[in-house]
């Protein structure tokens, strides 16, 4: 089989001329390495774009980026919510909805983590230090590339600890949000030293729907735990391409 296409989601420009769909790079240069073939999917792609593209997809791979529209999961905005797209969490929403009708291969990435806890009906904290208070940097200063916490898995019965084969991970961390009510089916599997969630995944093993709080794109070039995980991905998508 040719290389499998993973759909990566975009951010877009809020209140900002002109209006751009855009993402990190290292996104795509992850998922490459990892054998796939990014397909950019942008906020601003029409419906009847987005249904004539789903079907070729092989796999999704959901990005970092700003909050989620806080009445998704039924809160007022904190203060500190920012960078709010409801174009953005629509396509998202629906992304997910997609990928788990098809049973898609889904990697989600720090707001992507999120996203797939809100599409299932779970909620987040809207600002981790009012939550967990400030031990740890989970809005790390320190460049993307460098990993600054810790984080414990539970490996035992879970795709992540196959693919890592490690319950002790150090990572990178660019978020101020985090999984507060976990979405139906999903377990959460990975946990910082203060608690706050790192990692989720489905409840049903055979599916390949995988969350990370922290940003492996960043950390392809010297973690190969990191490599694994796109690696994984688009091996799951490539595997149900030849069903
Ligand atoms: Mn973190």
């Amino acid at each position: 089989m040719s290389a499998p296409l993973i759909g990566v989601s975009t951010s877009v420009t809020i209140d900002e001329y002109p209006e751009r769909a855009y993402v990190n790079a290292a996104y795509l240069r992850a998922v490459e390495q990892g054998g796939g073939v990014p397909v950019l999917l942008a906020p601003q792609l029409s419906a009847a774009a987005r249904d004539a593209l789903w079907p070729r997809l092989d796999g999704l791979v959901l990005t970092g980026g700003g909050d989620i529209e806080p009445s998704r999961f039924g809160e007022a905005a904190h203060p500190k919510t920012a960078l709010v797209s409801t174009d953005r969490d629509a396509l998202e929403l629906e992304l997910v909805d997609r990928a788990l009708r098809d049973d898609v291969p889904m990697f989600a990435i720090c707001r992507g983590l999120q996203v797939l806890n809100v599409a299932l009906g779970g909620s987040v904290h809207q600002h981790v230090p009012d939550a967990f208070g400030d031990g740890i940097q989970h809005s790390q200063a320190a460049r993307r590339d460098v990993a600054t916490h810790d984080v414990k898995l539970q490996t035992e019965g879970t795709r992540l600890g196959a693919i890592l084969g490690t319950s002790e991970l150090r990572v990178n961390s660019f978020h101020h949000q985090a999984v507060h009510r976990l979405g139906r089916d999903l377990r959460d599997i990975g946990w910082a030293p203060d608690n706050v969630i790192e990692a989720l995944e489905h409840a049903d093993r055979r599916r390949f729907v995988v969350a990370v709080q922290w940003h492996p794109e960043e950390l392809v070039g010297h973690d190969a735990a990191a490599r694994a995980l796109f690696t994984a991905v688009v091996d799951a998508a490539r595997a149900r391409g030849r069903t």
